[in-house]
């Protein structure tokens, strides 16, 4: 096992050999900064990056060792050698409706595996930390985890993830104050599935989202916003294993066919500002998310329960650094 002065050399060159961020499509130059904070990190190019794109990508930020183990444990959970409480192992629409399939092959995702010290430690990653303080301040709750494993396709389509945004979920706010860090497990292309982001999209305001009309099936959960200008134009963050790309809860965004026989693994965090505040998501989003959410609860708190949404994504947010404040 490499030693963590070694992993950290590994990550200061690879971020330095790849000139660290991609920046390409940003033009001009914007003065009134809103969705980054003032910090030595981002230079003015780059917080111009994100205030115009919603999005930028920080090459090899996570080391290899890491993500290695981050791949391990999750085979580890698939074959159910590791229990992890609350964790919410979710499959794939195409395998759900076929025969078993055991191990990993059948599981399309895990969330929730902020309670599982191993996978937490993506969010702990200092290198993430120091970018997620330059969108959140520096009292950071971690709100959303995800390890996606996106089956190769069977010739149905349904390993897409419609364009949709995070911020449909969320019932706290400010939204320039939520950030999602997605980091690539190996290198992913438009053959495995990239994600796909609409960049400026962020300016705009939250959708309406439902289950697309697909023919063969969708996953749950995975739902897509209504009505967007499908003319604008949209960027496939092609990666490779390391690099990681933050984007703003407005951003609309998605991610292809798996058109491989691999399972295209990246691994994900959303954090939120600890002093955001929370809303009523059914008078400010609609009620759809909330029927979704109910059914959880009834299902991971029992039948009868009556648990308001802030006290299951309170109990869902774990401090990645500072205070805790509003999140308690
Ligand atoms: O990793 C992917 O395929 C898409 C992930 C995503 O956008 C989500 O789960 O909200």
């Amino acid at each position: 096992m490499a030693s963590s002065a070694s992993c950290r050399l590994q990550v200061v060159s690879k971020q330095l050999n790849c000139q660290n961020i991609e920046t390409q499509p940003c033009a001009g130059r914007l003065n009134d900064f809103k969705f980054t904070l003032n910090n030595s990190l981002f230079t003015h190019s780059q917080r111009e990056f994100y205030e115009r794109n919603g999005y930028i990508v920080v090459k090899g930020l996570v080391d290899d060792e890491s993500i290695d183990r981050y791949r391990d444990h999750f085979q580890r959970i698939c074959s159910g050698d590791v229990k992890v409480p609350h964790l919410v192992v979710m499959r794939d629409v195409a395998i759900a409706k076929s025969e078993f399939v055991p191990g990993e092959k059948a599981v399309t995702k895990i969330q929730d595996f902020q309670y599982y010290d191993p996978l937490f430690d993506y969010c702990k990653n200092p290198e993430i930390l120091k970018y997620v303080e330059c969108f959140c301040d520096a009292d950071i709750m971690a709100v959303h985890t995800m390890l996606i494993n996106k089956p190769p396709d069977p010739g149905t389509k349904t390993s897409r993830h419609p364009l949709h945004q995070d911020l449909n979920y969320f019932p706290f706010r400010p939204a320039d104050r939520i950030v999602c860090a997605w980091t690539a497990m190996e290198k992913v292309t438009r053959a495995n599935g990239c994600l796909v982001v609409l960049p400026g999209t962020h300016h705009g305001t939250l959708k309406q989202h439902d289950y697309p009309e697909w023919e063969n099936g969708v996953n749950k959960m995975y739902y897509g916003v209504k009505d967007f200008d499908s003319t604008q134009p949209m960027v496939h963050l092609e990666m490779e294993k390391g690099d990681t790309v933050f984007f703003h809860p407005i951003l609309i965004h998605g991610s292809g066919t798996n058109r491989t026989h691999g399972f295209r693994k990246a691994i994900s965090c959303h954090y939120a500002a600890s002093d955001c505040h929370f809303i009523d998501m059914e008078k400010e989003v609609g009620p759809t998310i909330q029927k979704e959410m109910d059914e959880y609860v009834r299902k991971r708190v029992g039948p009868g329960v009556k648990v308001s949404l802030a006290d299951i994504w309170k109990f869902r947010a774990r401090v990645a650094q500072g205070e805790i404040l509003n999140f308690l």
